[in-house]
């Protein structure tokens, strides 16, 4: 509905940015660290590997403690996500996800993280981005599947149900080990629109919200399968194996708030039996006998072809507060872009600006639609390399010198972008206006 009066950003408003530890940091084998999957994984033709990134390891030795403890010096609320993309080579040689055993390695790696770091960090995420770790593992290079196997999707839904397992028990855990602190899923949300008012096509929507956003928040919140989802798996005898406990361990998992990555929505039609699972996914053609993607003309693009949709953004928040009732922090929204550095040392993106303020107007209106909303972290807080475009796709709010491959100086130039948000900051998100 068209509102009157905006409602004001809450008080205690986290105004954050976001990174992740295999993208921004490099130094991948250095201080006994052992390489991850995104170590081993095909680096995509043209793009560098994980050696430098931003070089941000050795601007904070001691990292992470320092990291932490340089962001609470100057009142900054850290918001810590335990697993982003980078299991460890050595357990990917386990089977990964695959192995029941993921489940006991998460929760481990858990606990010392609550034991070394929850004095501090008040704020905790699970699995960044499960959905798509299940949906498109190959593009990511996160998709480790055994020798032999013969039904790729059986296992890919039984590893979903190790990290569903894994996350349950690690709510579980903080909430026993850290009684003040909170935390939550940090799932990849995008709304489904059905691309016209055929009813099979709103069918195919359903089917595709469902499988691609639902099922991960459903688990989260209520530790059950979604239905539409379940059916799915029975079709393609791909229905995940329970083992003892899992169940019970599912029940007793409860997030306090819900965190998720924003960046588009997507369309989908009736499926016509031609669609390619998998795949990127602003390109895969959809799942078969579920959905046939298509692209939305009403939505302009980015550089990198993802579309921009800051409406979509109150559809997939309404509904995902609709659903569930939580407090919602935004754990990643962002524009991918082609920067440059000028002569004097700037950078002036103001089509990022336009973004964010864009996706940010947006957020208020969903506020005054009486969504709860926690936090905003866009990503990313620094340039950092893209999951499978390479350094040249540049997010941050802080540009770093230097190229996919000629390390320049690594220096840092906060871009245009950088004074506008922390101006809205500042404004605890008032004025929005240009620089
Ligand atoms: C999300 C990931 C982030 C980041 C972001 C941008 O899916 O959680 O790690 O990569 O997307 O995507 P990309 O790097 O593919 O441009």
């Amino acid at each position: 509905m068209l509102h009157k009066k905006l409602k004001p950003f809450p008080k205690d408003f986290l105004w954050g940015a976001s990174t992740s530890a295999y993208q921004v940091e490099g130094a991948n084998l250095t201080d006994g660290k052992g390489p991850s999957c995104q170590d081993v994984k095909q680096v995509p033709e043209g793009t560098s590997p994980l050696d430098v990134c931003a070089d941000q390891y050795h601007r904070c030795i001691e990292y992470y403690n320092n990291v932490i403890n340089e962001c609470l010096k100057y009142n900054i609320v850290p918001l810590v996500t335990m697993f982003h993309f980078d299991m460890p080579a050595a357990l990917d040689k386990r089977g990964s996800w695959s192995n029941p055993e993921s489940v006991d390695w998460f929760v481990n790696f858990a606990k010392v993280m609550f034991e070394n770091y929850g004095d501090r960090v008040k704020y905790w995420l699970t699995i960044n981005e499960q959905n798509m770790l299940t949906l498109v593992g190959p593009v990511i290079g996160t998709l480790c599947i055994p020798e032999g196997c013969t039904n790729i999707l059986k296992e890919t839904y039984q590893q979903n149900h190790h990290m569903l397992v894994a996350q349950a028990k690690a709510m579980a855990l903080c909430h026993e080990m850290l009684p003040g602190a909170k935390i939550g899923p940090a799932p990849n949300i995008s709304l489904i629109y059905p691309n016209s008012n055929k009813p099979e096509d709103t069918i195919a929507a359903q089917n595709m919200n469902a499988i691609r956003n639902w099922l991960y928040l459903d688990m989260a919140v209520y530790g059950k399968y979604n239905n539409l989802v379940w059916s799915y798996l029975e079709e393609n005898d791909a229905v995940p194996e329970f083992h003892e406990g899992d169940a019970e361990a599912l029940a007793n998992g409860h997030p306090d708030f819900i965190g998720f990555n924003y960046y588009s929505t997507g369309t989908v039609e009736a499926s016509d039996g031609t669609e390619v699972a998998g795949g990127d996914q602003q390109n895969s053609r959809g799942l078969p006998g579920v959905a046939h993607n298509v692209k939305n003309p009403n939505l302009m693009k980015t550089e990198f072809g993802w579309e921009i949709d800051p409406i979509g953004f109150r559809n997939t928040l309404r509904e995902v507060y609709s659903r569930y009732r939580l407090p919602i922090v935004i754990t990643e929204n962002g524009l991918g872009a082609y920067d440059t550095l000028t002569e004097d040392g700037k950078v002036h993106d103001p089509y990022r600006i336009t973004y964010l303020r864009e996706h940010i107007k947006q957020m208020r209106e969903a506020i005054t639609d009486d969504v709860e909303m926690m936090g905003y972290c866009p990503w990313s807080a620094i340039d950092l390399i893209s999951t499978h475009e390479g350094m040249k796709k540049r997010y941050g709010f802080i540009y770093v010198d230097r190229d996919e491959f000629d390390l320049k100086t690594l220096d840092r130039y906060r871009k245009d972008s950088f004074y506008w948000y922390k101006k809205v900051i500042a404004t605890n998100g008032e004025d929005l206006s240009d620089l």
